[in-house]
């Protein structure tokens, strides 16, 4: 394996066939796949974790109920599938498990630095200089940035909270030293987290209050379990388990992900239809009512639970929907005056998505600073490119396909896309590589233009859009997503060599 060299002269830099150094922020699932794809192709790589383990969301998150409405088999990397998972969606602590395995397995331990931060990266001489928050410094020819997409809190400043008597935290913050059995739980919330949350606690609860502000759809999936003889088979038959992959995936990609993205079609009528028959599963009438939201199915993302309603009829179970106007010493007062009295209150309230490798000081070209660039929102061509961001691109980055999508698929299909860039640097064709400005502007044209189409435009606030009321999400097709990672279109990217000066580079 390469050792992460000294910092070469820029006359070293445009040697065909040198050795390339890439950092990766994050040891997530996408910067685990990234140091084991970097590897392969022996390509120095260090792994920048700022916390100390690897896993990411999957480590961050510890909430009772946790799992992953992806189904497990096809939210496995592909070099390392599982054929040990326990049912059709895995809990977050085995999903977790799989990933810390797969980093122990192929050796990516080694490569990562735990414990720091990276806060400043610039771009200089056809690379970047990194820092950390210890005072660590690097340069590299290559960055990948993947820090996540659900990463930050969204932590509202509800009024008197800071004097609330009981424990309350963020759903990312779970204080697991905190008793939850017979007391009295709220939860703000109504996404995905919060629907996990309420089926895994109203039984043990004394009172379970859920603070809904929005009503959700919610498609019922049940979670099957796998049979010993099903795992055996697969552990014997690594082709009928890559069959299942293919089947969950397609079911997935045209039952639901290109269903989204065409108002009307077949698809998406079909789920609208299934998750109205689920709402009349909820047996009260008034109950019924208040759980009804009052936009299209999938504006928001769906909240995929076999048991979300049947949780919030539990007789533990309290709906409010008065919104919420403080809170107290004692609990959560709302708008209708009432005060519900807790002893844990829990934000599910999500996360300020909009923020990626940020905080993180990111300048680019010619002092070029991805704050300001980024000041109207996000924007990455093909979710992996800023221009005047040599050499630094992204894993799940700004409108990458979210939502019901496997995440670990769609970084797949990125790190090959960027390891052929990344080739054309070791083989000398260029010393810098980003997405040309018109590049950018058409894509980002196409895909707005695309998003009118859509699900996510038909009358709802949620997390997919950005300031502007934009989808920040894939707009088109899976399989465009799939064609157009394939290979890097060689004209969509300035590609320049550092002259022998080092500060001058030549357009080629
Ligand atoms: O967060 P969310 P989440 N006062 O943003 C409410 C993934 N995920 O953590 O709808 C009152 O969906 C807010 O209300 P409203 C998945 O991609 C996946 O649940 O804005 N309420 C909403 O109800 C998911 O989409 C799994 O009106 C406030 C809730 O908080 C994403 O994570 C499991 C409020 C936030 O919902 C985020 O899900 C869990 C306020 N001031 C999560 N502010 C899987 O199974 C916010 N809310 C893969």
């Amino acid at each position: 394996m390469i050792k992460v060299a000294d910092i070469e002269t820029s006359e070293e830099r445009r040697r065909p066939g040198r050795p390339i150094r890439v950092a990766v922020i994050g040891a997530g699932m996408a910067g685990i796949l990234a140091a084991i794809k970097l590897r392969e192709r022996n390509i120095a790589c260090q792994v920048y974790e700022k916390r100390d383990s690897v896993g990411g969301t999957w480590r961050e998150n510890t909430y009772p109920g946790l799992a992953c409405d992806v189904a497990a088999h096809w939210y496995t990397y592909a070099f390392a599938r599982n054929p040990d998972w326990n049912s059709l969606m895995a809990k977050g602590e085995d999903i977790r498990d799989y990933f810390e395995r797969v980093a122990r397995d192929f050796g990516v331990g080694p490569l990562i630095r735990f414990n720091d931060e990276v806060v400043n990266l610039t771009y200089e001489n056809g690379g970047w200089d990194l820092r950390t928050a210890s005072g660590h410094a690097d340069w590299f020819d290559f960055v990948i940035a993947a820090t996540g997409v659900l990463h930050h809190p969204n932590i509202p400043d509800f009024p008197g909270i800071k004097n609330f008597k009981g424990a309350a935290f963020h759903s990312v913050r779970w204080d697991h030293d905190v008793e939850l059995d017979g007391k009295r739980i709220g939860v703000i919330g109504t996404g995905s987290t919060a629907a996990q949350l309420t089926s895994a606690l109203v039984a043990k609860s004394e009172r379970f209050h859920l603070f809904q502000r929005t009503a959700q759809w919610v498609l019922s999936r049940e979670n099957v379990p796998y049979t010993e003889e099903e795992k055996a088979k697969f552990r014997e038959d690594p082709a009928a388990l890559e069959e299942l992959v293919e089947q969950l995936r397609d079911k997935t990609i045209n039952g639901f992900a290109n269903a989204v993205i065409q108002v009307g079609s077949p698809e998406y009528k079909e789920i609208e239809k299934l998750c109205h028959e689920n709402l009349a599963t909820v047996r009260d009438p008034d109950l019924r009512r208040r759980l009804t939201p009052d936009y299209r199915v999938a504006c928001k993302r769906l909240v995929i639970s076999p048991d979300f309603y049947e949780a919030i009829q539990h007789p533990n179970a309290v709906l409010v929907t008065s919104p919420i106007k403080n809170v107290e010493p004692d609990g959560v007062r709302t708008a209708d005056g009432v005060l519900h009295e807790l002893d844990v209150l829990v934000l599910a309230t999500g996360f300020l998505v909009d923020r990626f490798i940020r905080p993180t000081k990111v300048i680019g070209r010619d002092g070029v600073d991805l704050d300001d660039v980024w000041a109207d929102g996000p924007q990455a061509y093909l979710s992996m490119s800023v221009p005047n961001f040599p050499n630094f691109f992204f894993l799940n980055g700004p409108n990458s396909p979210v939502g019901n999508f496997s995440l670990v698929e769609v970084a797949q299909h990125q790190i090959e896309y960027i390891l052929q860039l990344i080739e054309g640097i070791r083989q000398g064709d260029y010393t810098e590589v980003s997405a040309t400005e018109e590049a950018m502007r058409e894509f980002e044209k196409e895909r707005c233009e695309a998003a009118k189409k859509t699900v996510w435009v038909t009358g709802c606030n949620s997390w997919y859009l950005d300031k502007q009321g934009v989808p920040a999400s894939w707009t088109f097709t899976f399989d465009r997503f799939v064609e157009e990672t394939k290979a890097p279109r060689m004209q969509d990217f300035e590609k320049k060599t550092l002259s022998s000066s080092a500060t001058e580079a030549a357009v080629i």
